[in-house]
C-alpha cells in the first residue's frame, strides 16, 4: 500500500501481501508529526497565541467566543477513558512472529504455514489488579496478549504469565475481581491481593488452590517481562483443511529464561522505580536487545481427550509438560516501541473470540464466558462497538461488512445497500466458501440437559496445587512460604487465615500448612489430610482432595519449577553497577565494561553524585547514575574496582555499603578487585568475602556469588569467574 500521508480507509481491497512491516505501514497513515508545522486548530485554522485567553481588557473577563480556548479545554476535559476493569497497567510493543515449519497437519491457519511469512504482532503485557498508574512489581498475574495481524484477519492470544486460573467457570469472575481488587469501602490496598477480602474468597473456593501457589510462587515477581513464560491457558482447538481437529495448550517461552525478584527488591522497585517492568521493556528495545519468545504448543489428539488423570477442559489444570511435551513452533521478536501509549497501548483492544481458519474454541466453560466479556468490556472502554476501527485494532486486511453506522464510525461505506441478501448492490459483500478461507465453526457434536453444575471431573481441586508445591526447589518452597507469611499476615480475620491452612493448605500439602500457620498466628493442623474422597458436591466440607479419575499424571514436573528447569545463563541485558569515586582505577573498570559488552551486558557507573570523576591516573569518567536516584535494587550484580583513594571515600559512604549490603541481601553476585576488596570486607558481608592470600595472588576466588581479585592487574580470569557468577543470577543463602 503506497503511503500517501492520508488516513486510507481499510475498506479498500489492497491485494497487499502480509509482511513484517504490515502494521507499521498501516499505522503511519495516521501518524501525524508537528516539525515545521503551524499549530491550527480541529478545525485546521492556524492559531497565533496559545498562552493567553481571550479577555475583555487586559483584566476583564473571559470571552466565550474564543474557540481557541473553548476547543483546548475541551480536549483536556476529555482526555481519559475509562481503564480496564482488570489489566488496567500495561505496556506494549510491536514485532512480527515467524512459524519454523507449516503446521499443516494440525492447522489450516495461514500465519502458522509458511516459514518466510513475518506476520506483524502487537503485545500487551500488564499486571491484572492495580490501576493505570499502579506499580509494575507487586505480586500478581502479568497478562501477556497477543495480537496477530494475519492475513487472514487477527488472531488474538490472550494469555497469562501463569497456565491455569483462579477458577473453572466465568461466572465466578465478578467474585474473584471484587474479592481481589481493593475493599469496596475505603480502596486498599492498591495492586495487592494481601487483604481479607481475597483470601476470604480463596479460602471458600478450594478450585483456587493451584492457582494460589503459582500467585505465591516467584513467578508473580518476574525479573522482567522479557524474562516469563506466557501461556494460552485453555486448552483450544487446531483445525486442519481435512477438518480434523487437535487440542492444543499454547505457550511462550522467553529466550533469555525465567528469572524473579526477590519480594523484598519488587516492594522496593515500586517505591523507588514503579515503572520497573516498564522501562526494562522499553529500554531493552530501545537499545536494540529485541525481546524473543518462542511460540510452543502441546498438541493432544482428540482421541486422548478422557486420557489424563484430570479434565482437559479445566482451566484450573495444566498440561505437565514431561507427559505431553512442548514444540516449540516459531518465534515472536518485538523490536518496536510504539509511537503513543494511548493510540496505541491504551487503545489496543484484545479478545479471545479473535480467531481465523484453522484455530477454534472448546467448551472449557471459562473460555466460553470470555467469548462474551471482552467486547463486551470494549464497548464501556470506547463507548462504541466501532473500536475496531482505530488504528491499533484494525487488520492488515480489507474489512468489508454492513455494520455501517454508530459512535465515530470512519469507514464511509458507499451505496444503498447495507443488508444482505441483496441483488441492488451486486450481492456484495459476498460470502466465502470455505476453499476462498471463509471461517467455518468445527463441527463438534454436543448434546445434553441443560444444567447449572460443574462437572463431576472438575472436581480434584488439589492435586495439581500439590504437584506444583512437589516440583519445587527448596529455595522455591521457602519463598512460597514466606509470601503466604506476608500475604496472610495482613489478613485480620483469624478464622480466614484459619480456613486458608485447614481447609485449603493442608488440602496441598501439611508440611506447608504447618510452616504456614506458624507464621501467622493460628494453630498447625494436627495431621495431613489422607482421605482422598472421590467425589462430592463440591463443597469444601467434602474436602475432595487428589485426583478423581484414573489416567495420565506425574508426580513430579521439573517444568514448573524456575529454578530447576527454566532459568537461562545468557547475561544479555543484565544490568551491572560499578561503584567508584575519585581515585578509582580506571583500567579494571575499562575491563569489565569490555567484558560485558562482549556478551550483551551493561555496566553502569554508580556514585555520590553525577557529573566526572577523576581516576588514579587522571582519565575522567562520566557518572551514569547517583546514589540519590538508583539503588543495588535496579542492577543484577555490582562490581568494586580498586583505587585507594575511591575505596577510602566509599567506606565513609553509608549508600556505598548499603549498595553491597543490599545486593548480597537479594542474591547478587559482587565482583572486587584490588582495594574493591577493602570495600566488601567493611561492608556486612566480610565474614564471607574469600581473601587471597601471598600464594593465591592473581587468581580469583568465589563463594556464594562474591568474587574477589588482590594483587594482580590481570583481569582476564576474574572477568571470566564473575560474569559466570552473573550468568548464574542469584546466589541466594538459605
Ligand atoms: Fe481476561 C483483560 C487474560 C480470564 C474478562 N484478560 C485481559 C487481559 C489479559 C487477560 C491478558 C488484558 C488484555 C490487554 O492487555 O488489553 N483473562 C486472561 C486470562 C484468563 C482470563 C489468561 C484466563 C484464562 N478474563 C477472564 C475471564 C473473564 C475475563 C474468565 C470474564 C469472563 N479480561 C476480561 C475483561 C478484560 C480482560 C474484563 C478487561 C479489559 C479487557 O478485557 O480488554 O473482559
Amino acid at each position: 500500500m503506497e503511503n500517501t500521508g492520508k488516513p486510507q480507509p481499510n475498506n479498500a481491497s489492497t491485494g497487499e501481501k502480509v509482511d513484517e512491516n504490515s502494521k507499521k505501514r498501516q499505522l503511519e497513515q495516521f501518524q501525524e508529526e508537528p516539525k515545521d508545522q503551524y499549530m491550527t486548530t480541529d478545525q485546521g485554522v492556524r492559531i497565533s497565541h496559545t498562552d493567553d485567553s481571550l479577555k475583555a481588557g487586559f483584566r476583564g473577563p473571559t470571552l466565550m467566543e474564543d474557540f481557541h480556548f473553548r476547543e483546548k479545554m475541551t480536549h483536556l476535559d476529555h482526555e481519559s477513558i475509562p481503564e480496564r476493569v482488570v489489566h488496567a497497567r500495561g505496556s506494549g510493543a510491536h514485532g512480527y512472529f515467524q512459524v519454523y515449519e507449516p503446521q499443516t497437519h494440525l492447522t489450516k491457519a495461514q500465519f502458522l504455514q509458511d516459514p518466510s511469512v513475518k506476520t506483524p504482532v502487537f503485545v500487551r503485557f500488564s499486571t491484572v489488579v492495580g490501576s493505570r498508574g499502579s506499580a509494575d512489581t507487586v505480586r500478581d498475574v502479568r497478562g501477556f496478549a497477543t495480537k496477530f495481524y494475519t492475513q487472514e484477519g487477527n488472531y488474538d492470544l490472550v494469555g497469562n504469565n501463569m497456565p491455569v486460573f483462579f477458577i473453572q467457570d466465568s461466572i465466578k469472575f465478578p467474585d474473584l475481581v471484587h474479592a481481589i481488587k481493593p475493599m469496596p469501602d475505603n480502596e486498599m490496598p492498591q495492586a495487592s491481593a494481601a487483604h481479607d477480602t481475597f483470601w476470604d474468597f480463596a479460602s471458600l473456593m478450594p478450585e483456587t488452590a493451584h492457582m494460589l501457589m503459582w500467585v505465591l510462587s516467584d513467578r508473580a515477581v518476574p525479573r522482567s517481562f522479557r524474562m516469563m513464560e506466557g501461556f494460552g491457558v485453555h486448552t483450544f482447538r487446531l483445525v486442519n483443511a481435512e477438518g480434523k481437529g487437535t487440542f492444543v495448550k499454547f505457550h511462550w517461552k522467553p529466550l533469555l529464561g525465567v528469572h524473579s525478584l526477590v519480594w523484598d527488591e519488587a516492594q522496593k522497585l515500586a517505591g523507588k522505580d514503579p515503572d520497573w517492568l516498564r522501562r526494562d521493556l522499553w529500554e531493552a528495545i530501545e537499545m536494540g536487545d529485541y525481546v524473543e519468545f518462542e511460540l510452543g504448543i502441546q498438541a493432544i489428539p482428540e482421541e486422548d481427550e478422557h486420557s489424563f488423570a484430570f479434565d482437559i477442559l479445566d482451566a484450573t489444570k495444566l498440561i505437565p509438560e514431561e507427559l505431553v511435551p512442548v514444540k516449540r513452533i516459531g518465534k515472536m521478536t518485538l523490536n518496536r516501541n510504539p509511537d503513543n501509549f494511548f493510540a496505541e497501548t491504551e487503545q489496543v483492544a484484545f479478545h479471545p473470540g479473535n480467531v481465523v481458519p484453522g484455530i477454534d474454541f472448546t467448551n472449557d466453560p471459562l473460555l466460553q464466558g470470555r467469548l462474551f466479556s471482552y467486547v463486551d468490556t470494549q464497548i464501556n472502554r470506547f463507548s462504541s462497538a466501532n473500536f475496531t476501527e482505530v488504528p491499533i485494532n484494525r487488520p492488515v486486511v480489507p474489512v468489508h461488512n454492513q455494520h455501517g453506522a454508530g459512535f465515530m464510525r470512519q469507514t464511509i461505506s458507499k451505496g444503498k445497500v447495507n443488508y444482505f441478501p441483496n441483488s441492488l448492490g451486486g450481492g456484495y459483500p459476498k460470502m466465502a466458501s470455505e476453499q476462498e478461507g471463509g471461517y467455518v465453526h468445527y463441527t463438534e457434536k454436543v448434546e445434553g440437559h441443560k444444567v447449572r453444575e460443574r462437572s463431576k471431573s472438575f472436581k480434584d481441586y488439589f492435586s495439581q496445587a500439590t504437584l506444583f508445591w512437589n516440583s519445587m526447589s527448596a529455595g522455591e518452597k521457602k519463598r512460597i512460604v514466606q509470601a503466604l507469611h506476608f500475604e496472610l499476615g495482613k489478613v485480620d480475620s483469624k478464622e480466614v487465615r484459619m480456613r486458608m491452612v485447614n481447609e485449603i493448605l493442608n488440602n496441598i500439602n501439611h508440611e506447608l500448612a504447618t510452616m504456614v500457620a506458624e507464621g501467622i498466628g493460628v494453630e498447625a493442623p494436627s495431621g495431613a489430610i489422607v482421605s482422598k474422597v472421590k467425589d462430592a458436591a463440591g463443597s469444601i466440607k467434602d474436602k475432595v482432595a487428589h485426583s478423581l479419575s484414573p489416567g495420565k499424571t506425574v508426580e513430579d514436573s521439573p517444568s514448573l519449577s524456575i529454578d530447576r528447569n527454566n532459568k537461562s545463563n545468557a547475561i544479555k541485558s543484565r544490568k551491572v553497577a560499578v561503584l567508584v569515586d575519585n581515585g578509582f582505577a580506571f583500567k579494571e573498570v575499562m575491563s569489565i565494561k569490555q567484558a560485558l559488552k562482549a556478551q550483551g551486558a551493561q555496566a553502569t557507573i554508580v556514585s555520590m553524585f553525577k557529573g566526572k570523576l577523576k581516576s588514579a591516573d587522571g582519565e575522567e569518567l562520566e557518572v551514569d547514575k547517583s546514589h540519590i536516584t538508583t539503588g543495588s535494587i535496579m542492577y543484577d550484580a555490582v562490581f568494586v574496582p580498586g583505587g585507594k583513594e575511591s575505596i577510602e571515600k566509599l567506606k565513609k559512604q553509608g549508600d556505598a555499603l548499603h549498595f553491597i549490603n543490599e545486593a548480597f541481601k537479594h542474591g547478587k553476585p559482587i565482583g572486587a578487585i584490588n582495594e574493591g576488596v577493602d570495600l566488601l570486607l567493611a561492608s556486612s558481608i566480610s565474614q564471607l568475602v574469600t581473601v587471597a592470600s601471598d600464594d593465591q595472588q592473581g587468581k580469583p576466588l568465589t563463594a556464594k556469588g562474591i568474587v574477589t581479585l588482590r594483587n594482580t592487574g590481570d583481569f582476564t580470569a576474574f572477568n571470566e569467574v564473575f560474569l559466570k557468577a552473573i550468568a548464574q543470577h542469584r546466589h541466594i543463602v538459605e
